[in-house]
C-alpha cells in the first residue's frame, strides 16, 4: 500500500465503522468525538492545542474527565494505524471523524493531511478546555469563542449531536438525543424546538433534560442553545432547512480540524513547539 494513499485508509474506515457489539451497532459516533476532542482544545490567543500532535496520547490529556470513553474511539482506529503505518495518529483520527460524517449520512467535509505526531510533551494542552455540560450559554461562549468560533458555528457544530448517545459511566448523563443516531440529520435541531423537554434527574443522579417516556434526551448546554435568543435563532434555520444545516456543519467541522495545524511549503505541519516559537 502506497504511503500517502489516504483513500486506502478512508476505506479501512468505513470497515471498520459497523460494530456489532458496540452501541447501537456503530463505532461512527464515538469516532467523531473523537476528532472533536482533538481539535477542541485549540487556544487561539496562545496557538496551543488542536488536533496537531494527537496529544490525547499523553496521561496529561487523557485523564480530563471530558475524554472519558474516547480510548473506545483510539483502540476502533489502532488496527488502522498498523495497517497504515505512515500516517499520523492526528491525521487518522480527524480522517475518521470526516470518514464517519459522510459514512452517516453526513455531509462531505474538507480534510487535509499534514498533522504530525512529534510534539513536545511540555505542549499538550491543559484540562479543562473542552465545554462543561451542566453550564449555560455564557460558558459555551467562552469555550468556542477561544478556539476563535462565533454564535452561528457555535449552533451548527452543536447539531452533532444528532449522533450517538451518553452514557452514565463516562458523562454521567444517559441516552440519546434522537431515536436513529447512527443517521446523520437535523432532527436533533426539530427535537430540541418542538418536543417537551423536562428537567429530571437521571439513573445515576445527574440532573438532565429528558422528553415524556425518558427515550431521548439534552444536556442543560443543549437547552441552553434553545433559551439564548441569538444562539436560538440558528437552531429554528437548522431545524427548517435541512441544507443549510449541512452546509454550515460542514463547513465548522472543516474549521474545527485545522485549528492549529499550520502548514509548512511541503505541507506537513510545523511542531507545536517550533510554531510557538514563531
Ligand atoms: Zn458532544 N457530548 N458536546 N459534541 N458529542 C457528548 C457526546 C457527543 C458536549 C458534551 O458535554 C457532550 C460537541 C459539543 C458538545 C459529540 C460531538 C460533539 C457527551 C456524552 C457529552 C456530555 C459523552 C458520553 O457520555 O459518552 C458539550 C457540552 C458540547 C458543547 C457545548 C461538538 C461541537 C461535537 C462535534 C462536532 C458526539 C458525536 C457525541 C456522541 C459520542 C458517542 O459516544 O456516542
Amino acid at each position: 500500500m502506497a504511503a500517502g494513499d489516504y483513500n486506502a485508509v478512508r476505506e479501512a474506515i468505513k470497515k471498520t465503522i459497523p460494530q456489532s457489539s458496540y452501541d447501537d451497532g456503530s463505532a461512527g459516533p464515538v469516532l467523531v468525538r473523537l476528532a472533536w476532542h482533538a481539535s477542541g482544545t485549540y487556544d487561539k490567543k496562545s496557538g496551543t492545542g488542536g488536533s496537531n500532535g494527537a496529544t490525547m496520547r499523553y496521561k496529561l490529556e487523557a485523564s480530563d474527565e471530558a475524554n472519558n470513553g474516547l480510548e473506545y474511539a483510539q483502540k476502533f482506529l489502532e488496527p488502522i494505524k498498523q495497517q497504515f503505518p505512515w500516517i499520523s495518529y492526528a491525521d487518522l483520527w480527524t480522517l475518521a471523524g470526516v470518514v464517519a460524517v459522510e459514512y452517516m449520512s453526513g455531509p462531505k467535509v474538507d480534510w487535509k493531511p499534514g498533522r504530525v505526531d512529534d510534539v513536545d510533551e511540555q505542549y499538550v494542552p491543559p484540562n479543562g478546555r473542552l465545554p462543561d455540560a451542566t453550564q449555560g450559554q455564557d460558558h459555551i461562549r467562552s469555550i468556542f469563542y477561544r478556539m476563535g468560533f462565533n454564535d452561528q458555528e457555535i449552533v451548527a457544530l452543536s447539531g452533532a449531536h444528532n449522533l450517538g448517545r451518553c452514557h452514565a459511566d463516562r458523562s454521567g448523563f444517559e441516552g440519546p438525543w434522537v431515536p436513529n443516531p447512527t443517521r446523520f440529520s437535523n432532527t436533533y435541531f426539530k427535537l430540541l424546538l418542538h418536543s417537551q423537554w423536562y428537567k429530571r434527574k437521571n439513573r445515576v443522579g445527574v440532573e438532565q433534560y429528558n422528553d415524556e417516556d425518558n427515550e431521548l434526551m439534552m444536556l442543560p448546554t443543549d437547552m441552553a442553545l434553545l433559551k439564548d435568543p441569538k444562539f436560538r435563532v440558528w437552531v429554528e434555520k437548522y431545524a427548517e432547512d435541512k441544507d443549510l444545516f449541512y452546509r454550515d456543519f460542514a463547513a465548522a467541522f472543516g474549521k474545527l480540524l485545522e485549528l492549529g495545524v499550520i502548514r509548512g511549503p511541503e505541507g506537513k505541519a510545523f511542531r507545536q513547539y517550533a510554531r510557538a516559537k514563531l
